[in-house]
């Protein structure tokens, strides 16, 4: 059952599969094949009952991936106690992963910040909020005074309320109107958006979980699903269970999924664009095309047939080091299917090809008219809680409503609806790396983090801590500390987090949830929200932030997205909860959502038309040699999340995966004696990390994994500064690095 790397066409009969799933527990219901969690009441009732263990239920929905699962938030005597699965919730009906059901424990960790701080020498020490909001603004008025907006950024994160991210990005470009405004979703969903309005014009996954359902050909590109987004993993492994559904996976690494294809493409890392070329040139040489849809919805055909004509499936075979035969029955089931769906996260965002990947995945699909239909669509599985959300609600690179800060007409609009001046708003914004920069050279002397750990997530992790030490003002709003990057602020700011305030986050699939406030804040913490709009009034824009609530916020976000793709305007708070998450766009009250883009093959260019990308395949820019001979491969494991501020302190997880470790193949372990259990080094041109081996024919020979969750033993100790040129993301699956035995 291993990966075969000589590439021939990995196949499950019926008795077999069955037996795995049947050995994975999945069987017919809806469930994972790793641990997912069910109330044991879940299914008996909507609420779950009130006992001696909990006297309070409130809706919200989970704070860790953007499967976006519906979850009430137990309490007792206003104590955070348990959660439960919401039964009847569309996304999870009732389940959650072991993330998910132990995760009102993060609540009450010790080390949550519970005091504002102020860095006085080497130390920090509390402080009231007067004394670092005054610090804060004062430092801000020097700089806008000395240098201007310029002087002054914002680094934030998709882990925030909808509603958070909007005043974020209105206090970045409404009242200072600064161009550095970006968060962690440049580290993770950049390269879809970019991808996405190059092909359709606007940003916005097209398809939704139902599709699965309805799929009768799945690829699953670049996303081990069952670890990073387990109830949604369960869903499609249940779908295979029913029968009628092929599985195509692409990964280097066997991640689950790959044992459960019918088709497994173990390809070399970062080799996509010439394995779609390929699958493209397959569709167009057998005819296996919409021509109508191609004729009346999309352009640039021509160029793309010359193009990938010179990718048959023998030359991707050579550069992907899978069989042709392989890349012709893919490319064959896929242009045959009725309904094809595609899923991509990671693997391919962040690579060095990530946004024209995403094109050439665009391209499968409008070249076989598969999208707009139950059961099709390229959808990108976004990462964190509400980065649909950062983007939607103009928190990071875009404006409000998917507009772009580099279009006058859309600076004008949101310029109006602000009642600010439209010269005050930037033309253009900073991605992540450039702040970093800008900070380095002493460009920009303020940096204010909010809700995001870059001293462990950041690539080159020793020159981000080498940057954060040199911001003039550093500020950190964080729900902990310590942590790696609360460590060099010069003020940290408790912020309250996940059920201790109200708002929304909008899950993969365009739905917009409700969390309601279950607990209040530990210690003198405050919202995101709260502190944001305080330093806005602060710094003399109070008019811009006369918000009561979170609520009054959300309804402005509709009025600045009406008529725009997110358009939200039909939605309530109570509709939310009452409908139990609603799909944008929701244009009126009485619209029930929208549950896939594009029906009718008109997209949001100018024309109409979609675009298709014709593009070469290039290597990333860090192969391996002969003094670093392997792949490193980075991401995540199931039990953890991200840098572990959150799911380290659950007494569960941090006993399930209580260290990093690297996984290696039998084949490079052997001739450098290293064994399971044994520490290694793994050492990149960056850096080196000491950790745990784990010999496993889960990745291929020539490379390792190593998951960057372990703040000193992350492999951002050894990732590099390399970036997707046109989304600025992180290459972090691709580098090169050796192993030495200790
Ligand atoms: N448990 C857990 N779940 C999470 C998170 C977490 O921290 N922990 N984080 C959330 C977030 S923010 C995100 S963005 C998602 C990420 O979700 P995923 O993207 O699914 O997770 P990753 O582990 O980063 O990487 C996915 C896969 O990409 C593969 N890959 C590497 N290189 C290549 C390549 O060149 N080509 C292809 N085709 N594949 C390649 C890897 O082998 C890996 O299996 O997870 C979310 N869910
Ligand atoms: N090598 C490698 N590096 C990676 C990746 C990879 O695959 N490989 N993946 C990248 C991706 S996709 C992502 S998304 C990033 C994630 O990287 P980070 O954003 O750095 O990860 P988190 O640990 O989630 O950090 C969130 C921080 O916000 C805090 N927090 C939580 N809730 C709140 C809140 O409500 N308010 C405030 N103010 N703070 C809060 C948490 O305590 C934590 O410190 O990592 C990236 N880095
Ligand atoms: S699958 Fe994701 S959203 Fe659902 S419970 Fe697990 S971590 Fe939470
Ligand atoms: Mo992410």
């Amino acid at each position: 059952m291993s990966a075969n790397r000589d590439g021939s066409v990995f196949r499950l009969d019926r008795r077999s599969f069955l037996k795995l799933s049947t050995a994975t527990g999945l069987g017919l219901t809806f469930a994972s094949s790793l641990p997912v969690l069910m109330a044991p009441s879940a299914r008996a009732a909507a609420t779950p009952p009130l006992d001696a263990k909990v006297d309070r239920w409130v809706y919200s929905t989970c704070q860790f991936c953007a499967t976006g699962c519906g979850l009430y938030i137990g309490t007792r005597q206003g104590q955070p106690v348990m959660v439960r699965g919401i039964p009847d919730y569309p996304v999870n009906q009732g389940l959650l992963c072991q993330k998910g059901i132990f995760q009102a424990e993060v609540l009450r960790a010790p080390e949550r910040a519970k005091t504002p701080l102020i860095r006085r020498g080497d130390r920090l020490e509390p402080a009231s909020w007067e004394e670092a909001l005054e610090l804060i603004t004062a430092t801000f008025r020097r700089i806008l005074e000395q240098q201007g907006p310029t002087g002054l950024a914002i680094y934030g994160s998709g882990q925030l309320l909808q509603e958070e991210s909007y005043v974020i990005g209105k206090f970045a470009r409404g009242a200072i109107g600064t161009p550095h405004l970006d968060g962690n979703p440049r580290l993770c969903m950049a390269s879809a958006v970019v991808g996405y309005i190059r092909s359709f014009g606007t940003d916005g996954p097209p398809s939704n979980y139902e599709d699965l359902d309805h799929a009768d050909c799945i690829m699953v590109i670049g996303a081990n699903l069952n670890e990073a987004h387990p109830v949604l993993g369960g869903r499609l492994m249940a779908r295979l269970a029913r029968g009628g559904c092929t599985l195509i996976t692409v990964d280097p690494r066997a991640v689950q999924l790959a044992r459960l294809s019918q088709i497994y493409l173990p390809i070399r890392p970062g080799t996509d664009v010439a394995l779609l070329n390929a699958i493209q040139h397959v569709l167009i040489r057998d005819g296996l095309l919409d021509n109508a849809y191609i004729n009346a919805h999309t352009q640039g055909f021509e160029e793309l047939r010359a193009l990938v004509d010179q990718y048959p499936p023998s030359r991707a075979a050579e550069i992907c080091g899978v069989a042709a035969e392989s890349i012709e029955e893919a490319a064959r089931i896929f242009g045959r299917a009725q309904a094809a769906l595609t899923l991509w996260t990671m693997g391919i965002n962040q690579t060095n090809q990530a946004t024209v990947a995403v094109n050439q995945i665009c391209n499968l699909h409008l070249l076989t008219g598969q999208i707009g239909r139950p059961g099709t669509g390229p959808f990108s599985i976004t990462g964190q809680p509400s980065s649909m959300d950062f983007r939607q609600a103009g928190g990071g690179p875009a404006l409000p409503g998917y507009r772009s800060l580099g279009v006058e007409r859309h600076r004008r609009e949101v310029a109006e609806l602000w009642g600010v001046p439209f010269e005050r708003l930037p033309t253009s914004t900073t991605p992540a790396h450039r702040i970093f920069q800008g900070v380095e050279t002493g460009d920009i002397r303020a940096l204010w983090v909010i809700g995001t750990n870059p001293a462990v997530s950041f690539p080159d992790q020793g020159w981000a801590r080498r940057v954060l030490q040199q911001a003039e003002l550093l500020v950190v709003q964080d729900g902990y500390h310590p942590t790696e990057t609360t460590n060099y602020a010069t003020v940290v700011l408790p912020a309250a987090i996940w059920g201790e305030k109200t708002g929304t986050f909008t899950n993969a699939e365009r739905r917009v949830n409700l969390l309601r406030q279950a607990v209040a804040p530990p210690g003198e913490a405050r919202s995101d929200f709260d502190i944001v709009c305080e330093v806005g009034r602060r710094l003399g824009y109070g008019d811009l932030f006369a918000f009561n609530s979170t609520e009054d916020a959300f309804e402005e976000i509709k009025v600045l997205n009406a008529n725009r793709p997110p358009d939200l305007r039909g939605i309530t708070y109570d509709r939310l909860e009452r409908e139990r998450g609603i799909q944008w766009p929701c244009p009126a009250p009485d619209h029930p959502g929208t549950p896939r883009l594009y029906t009718d093959g008109r997209f949001n260019t100018e024309d109409g038309r979609a675009r298709l990308w014709a593009v070469e395949y290039a290597p990333p820019p860090e192969v391996p040699d002969a003094e670093y001979p392997l792949w490193l491969n980075t991401g995540r494991i199931q039990e953890h999340w991200h840098t572990l501020t959150k799911t380290g302190r659950i007494a569960e997880l941090a006993a399930w995966a209580p260290e990093a470790y690297v996984e290696i193949n039998p084949r490079e372990a052997a001739p450098l004696g290293i064994n399971s259990g044994e520490r290694v080094a793994v050492v990149s041109r960056r850096g080196r990390v000491e950790v745990m081996a784990r010999v496993t024919s889960q990745v291929a020979p020539g490379g390792v994994f190593l998951s960057f969750h372990f703040g000193e033993q992350t492999s951002n100790a050894l990732t590099g500064q390399f970036f997707d040129p046109l989304s600025f993301e992180p290459i972090y699956k691709q580098s090169a690095v050796r192993l030495e035995r200790l």
